[in-house]
């Protein structure tokens, strides 16, 4: 369970978590906004849209892999903290030390060895090392990020791991030493240097009918859809999953073969496995007509009432209220200035009110050479009609913060 409390420590805050006590440093870049979602759990909240999904999702994999007596082969890890350290978050998983992920721009960092993990993949290495071969990691995930109705601070993820050693993946073809599994040529587009490229056809074959399987599980047998190749440090070769939703290609999944050197430092060298991650709120939104993903967050009960452990029904609109937009403009101070920050600023000041936040102008003063940008902000309450008043005064609020603490000039 985690606690959330802000204390000092001698001159330096404390940030109490999941348990640990963390002093505040110059990596520091959490908001109490997004410490409040720590703990609220709903992916576990029966009858929540979330959680009608993920059962869905491991109904999926116990009812189609099942052991010699009849017992699932996959387990299921969803209570894993979201505080982890850069090893498990990155260098557990190869990420380079200079890698974009990294940024304090993108992640949210309790100090420069502590963040919110930003995918479910972090667990990966230490449940391998734990023994495992076959299990699913379902948990909230914490990313900085543009501000839409597709994009939110906290989402959800479920990622899967499934090795297999030589005589699960060819039977007793090649004898059981595993030997087959492994080659030693140079590293190819679609083979990592030490495979065996036979096996991973059938990894990537394994793979993708097993995601197929649940695609259709869930959008019907009808669904289209499409692999594309792609890139992530952890895996080699790499797919997304794209499917058809009205006309245009939505990724749904990241996946691929793991990088053996990650299985070899976990203790599973003598087996070759695949992984995939994928994110709740794509789907869900897509599966119950759910068009703005900070519904989720709703406690209100017209949201929740709607839903049903165990079925998909399609979510009705209770009603529409209107949008109230307002510009802020302003100069950029001469050092670094990130627009990540003013998103934060924004949701921390506006909260949920704030539908959009997005760059609609920038301009650099011919002479002073200073440059300016122009935000425009959508608010809308998601239960009520805003006054201009209400919206104004919030406004003002985000003016007044932004010079003080991001060192910009409002126009
Ligand atoms: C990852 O997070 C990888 N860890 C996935 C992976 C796992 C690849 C294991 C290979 C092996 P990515 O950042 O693309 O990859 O996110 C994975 C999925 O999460 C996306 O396909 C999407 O469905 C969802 N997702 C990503 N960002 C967001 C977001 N801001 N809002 C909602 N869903 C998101
Ligand atoms: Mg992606």
């Amino acid at each position: 369970e985690s606690i959330k409390d802000v204390g000092t420590y001698g001159d330096r805050k404390t940030i109490e978590l999941c348990g640990r006590k963390i002093s505040e440093d110059d990596w520091t870049n959490i908001t109490p906004r997004i410490l409040d979602h720590i703990g609220r759990n709903i992916y576990l909240q029966k009858n929540h849209p979330l959680s009608i999904l993920r059962q869905k999702i491991i109904d999926y994999f116990y009812s189609n892999y099942l052991g010699h007596r009849g017992t699932p082969v996959f387990s299921v890890y969803e209570t894993l903290s979201p505080l982890v350290t850069t090893v498990q978050n990155f260098d557990s998983l190869l990420i380079e030390k200079d890698h974009p992920s990294r940024r304090k721009s993108d992640c949210y960092y309790i100090d420069r060895d502590h963040l919110l993990r930003a995918h479910m993949t972090a667990h990966q290495a230490e449940l391998i090392k734990s023994g495992l071969d076959r299990f699913l990691m379902i948990g909230d995930v914490y990313r900085r990020d543009e501000i839409d109705a597709t994009h939110y601070p906290v989402f959800h993820q479920v990622d899967a791991v499934r090795l297999f050693t030589g005589t699960e993946l060819h039977g007793d073809r090649w004898g059981s030493n595993g030997k087959s599994l492994f080659g030693n040529g140079t590293r190819t587009h679609d083979c990592q240097e030490c495979h065996d490229e036979m096996s991973v056809k059938l990894v990537e074959m394994d793979l993708k009918t097993c995601l197929m399987g649940l695609t259709r599980s869930l959008f019907g047998k009808g669904i289209s859809h499409r692999w594309t190749e792609t890139y992530f440090p952890f895996t080699h070769p790499s797919w997304e999953l794209e499917i058809d939703f009205n006309g245009e290609w939505m990724e749904v999944l990241g996946c691929g073969v793991v990088e053996q050197s990650i299985l070899k430092k976990a203790g599973a060298s003598d087996r070759i496995g695949w992984a995939f991650g994928l994110g709740l709120e794509r789907l869900a939104m897509l599966l119950f007509n759910i068009p703005d993903i900070r519904l989720f967050w709703s406690k209100d009960s017209g949201f929740l009432s709607q839903f049903k452990e165990g079925t998909i029904t399609k979510y009705k609109p209770i009603s529409q209220f209107p949008q109230c937009i307002n510009d802020i403009s302003f100069w950029l101070p001469n050092d670094k200035f990130s627009a990540n920050d003013f998103y934060d600023l924004v949701r921390v000041i506006g909260g949920d009110i704030v539908e959009q936040v997005s760059l609609v102008d920038e301009f650099t003063h011919p002479k002073s050479g200073k440059k300016s940008h122009c935000y425009r902000i959508v608010y809308r309450h998601m239960e009520k009609t805003l006054t201009q008043e209400e919206v104004n005064a919030i406004h003002s609020k985000i003016e007044k913060n932004a010079s003080e603490t991001l060192g910009v000039i409002v126009r």
